[in-house]
């Protein structure tokens, strides 16, 4: 784990890029032992009253529940291949977490649609820790009340983006599709819920 490689990288936010926080061999035996042994789910979420499935597999974990787009995840335990993962990024965020969001896009076609992490249980200006492991994908904010304006950071193998004082409250982050070749991603972002 290093540290070594940081920028803060979106205006009007507190926002840090750690470069390859995990080295290339660290990220890849985590990206294999994640995809082996997490449960991952094509969850069904609601969205204006439409059932739609997910475009992603994904899975929650941590001490206490939580709900998003209209889906509720049952405070679970955490397995050992993400708490080791937890640990690390908790030095580098310098804060705890008590609970993970993990996302795994298998190809282009998956994504992660505009939104901020702005759920109440949050609270008002939380701490997200997100964490990639495989493919580079678009990483892509966009300004809350000036959507023209786009901030794309070079999220890659072995980041860490710690997304603090008003990331969630100015600004709107997204994965898009790709319709070039794309292998597969893993995504965890850490959360504490109050
Ligand atoms: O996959 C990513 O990089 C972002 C995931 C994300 O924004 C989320 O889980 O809330
Ligand atoms: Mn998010």
């Amino acid at each position: 784990m290093t540290r070594d490689h940081q920028t803060s990288c979106l205006p009007d936010a507190n926002v840090i890029l750690f470069s390859q926080a995990f080295s290339p061999r660290a990220a890849a035996a985590h990206f294999k032992s994640l995809r082996k042994n997490l449960d991952w789910q094509e969850a069904t979420i609601s969205i204006f009253g439409r059932e739609i499935k997910s475009p992603r597999l994904s899975v929650w974990y941590g001490d206490a529940a939580y709900t998003y787009s209209g889906l509720t995840w049952p405070a679970r335990p955490w397995p050992e291949a993400v708490s080791k993962i937890k640990a690390e990024v908790e030095v580098l965020a310098d804060t705890t977490f008590n609970g993970v969001l993990a996302n795994l896009y298998r190809d282009g076609r998956d994504s992660m649609g505009w939104h901020a992490d702005d759920e109440p249980e949050l609270g008002p200006d939380p701490v997200i820790a997100s964490v990639v492991f495989g493919a580079n994908r678009r990483f892509v904010f966009r300004r809350k009340n000036d959507p023209a304006e786009k901030v794309e950071m070079p999220l890659g193998d072995g980041d860490v983006l710690i997304m603090g004082q008003g990331a969630q409250a100015y600004w709107q982050h997204a994965v898009p599709k790709t319709t070039k070749p794309a292998g597969e991603r893993i995504n965890l972002t850490f959360r504490r819920i109050m």
